[in-house]
């Protein structure tokens, strides 16, 4: 089963992805979600000119010896745009073992360890009213857990709101990213308030969880944190800059509600003190972000052994191959925690045709074999790449601020 070519293609059927084709001189195509938001065509790049070269010739069965050798082979490891390129290939190889097997990828992992795979929902408003309208609105629609966010009073705007009917926070294609203005004392004053309401007016038969985006020091973490413990939140997510794991420390300190972090990793190396300390609760690296199955399997079982649970990042800018690649891995798992979803655009479905649905607040895979999404490569013709970019902060007398 040899290698004859690798494809890349860039889409923007609402926003933009990158995907990856692999084919196999017995015909079998596989493939894998190679997008980075706002990055996107490092990545492409990074696969057309670096890795497709090697992939030619080699052998699609060989998923870990592929992996280990685009891995140890780079020299200049890790790193968000070589690791998606990794994982692009490892979650197209697994596709295509699915595909020869005639099994869907779960079952070549060890077989479903549950039903189906819980997610939460999105739910966003202007203010507390419409933000806790729309939470009522994911549990009328079946959800068992849903993250609440809401613009912040004072400020012009909030990233992580929902525009109208879209389901994209970045705003409108353009050449360079629009500039927020943060205001963190605002933010901890109000997000009590969003919860506690939340609360009061849907009770507490649901998991409720929280974004802060990295915004905050440890210290205004560990605050936040302790101030929403009466409201049993099932987390508060990227409380401080990722890259300083030793913040954790702090906040564990002073607060019992859970923290999850992970979604900006793509190694082991990123989150293995966190986890060996038991500094967070749930482990939210992506399969597409984090060197595909292959890798991201490594992460939840070395969290398993410290009773981490998984909480794989499902935002809208993973493609359908991506979220399906990290449902195979869901649902098989001991450790499994939660899964985002956070759906896609309507164009979107033109080009990826997914066989997972959702019900009961839960996605379910379909049967195919691999991991049983279709990408259309006409349409995706049909939608060029278009700059886009998440907005930068800046605080109100003009300092740059952390997104
Ligand atoms: C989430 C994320 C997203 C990210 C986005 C970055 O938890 O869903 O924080 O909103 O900002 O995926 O590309
Ligand atoms: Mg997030």
């Amino acid at each position: 089963m040899k290698i004859t070519a690798a494809d890349v293609f860039v889409t923007c059927p609402g926003r933009n992805y990158v995907t990856l084709k692999i084919t196999t001189d017995d015909g079998l195509v596989g493939y894998g979600d190679a997008t980075l938001n706002g990055r996107e065509l490092s990545v492409a790049s990074y696969l057309r000119d670096h890795l497709v070269p090697l992939l030619i010739g080699r052998d699609a069965a060989r998923i870990s010896d592929t992996w280990q050798y685009l891995y140890r082979g780079a020299y200049w490891r890790r790193g968000p745009v070589t690791m998606t390129a990794i994982g692009a290939v490892d979650v197209a190889l697994w596709d295509i073992k699915g595909k020869a097997a005639g099994l869907p990828v779960y079952q070549l992992l060890g077989g479903a360890a549950r039903d189906g795979v819980t997610v939460y929902g999105h739910a966003s408003g202007a203010g507390i009213d419409e933000a806790v309208a729309d939470v009522a609105r994911f549990l009328a629609a079946g959800y068992r857990a849903v993250r609440v966010q809401s613009s912040v009073p004072g400020l012009d705007s909030t990233y992580g709101i929902r525009v109208g009917g879209g389901l994209t926070y970045e705003p409108a294609a353009d050449d360079r990213p629009v500039e927020d203005v943060w205001d963190t004392a605002a933010y901890l004053d109000f997000v009590p308030r969003l919860v506690a309401a939340t609360r009061d007016q849907l009770g507490y038969g649901f998991h409720l969880l929280h974004d802060v985006h990295h915004r905050l020091t440890p210290i205004e973490a560990a605050r936040l944190g302790r101030s929403l413990e009466p409201y049993r939140m099932f987390w508060i997510e990227d409380s401080t800059p990722a890259e300083d794991q030793s913040a954790f420390r702090l906040i564990r300190q002073h607060t019992v509600t859970p923290l999850a972090v992970g979604e900006v990793f793509n190694t082991i190396w990123d989150c293995k003190d966190l986890i060996a300390e038991r500094l967070v609760d749930y482990i939210r690296t992506s399969v597409p972000h984090t060197g595909g199955i292959t890798h991201t399997r490594r992460v939840f079982d070395f969290a398993d052994t410290y009773g981490v649970r998984s909480g794989s990042h499902g935002a809208g800018d993973i493609s359908p191959i991506g979220i399906a690649a990290a449902l195979h891995l869901d649902l098989t798992i001991p450790n499994f925690g939660i899964q985002e979803y956070m759906g896609h655009l309507d164009p979107a479905g033109e080009v990826f045709r997914s066989g997972y649905h959702l019900a009961d607040g839960m996605l379910h895979l379909g049967d195919e074999p691999g991991i049983g999404v279709q990408f259309d490569e006409e349409a995706a013709a049909r939608y060029p790449y278009q700059a886009r970019y998440l907005p930068v902060n800046r605080l109100t007398d003009g300092s740059m601020h952390d997104w």
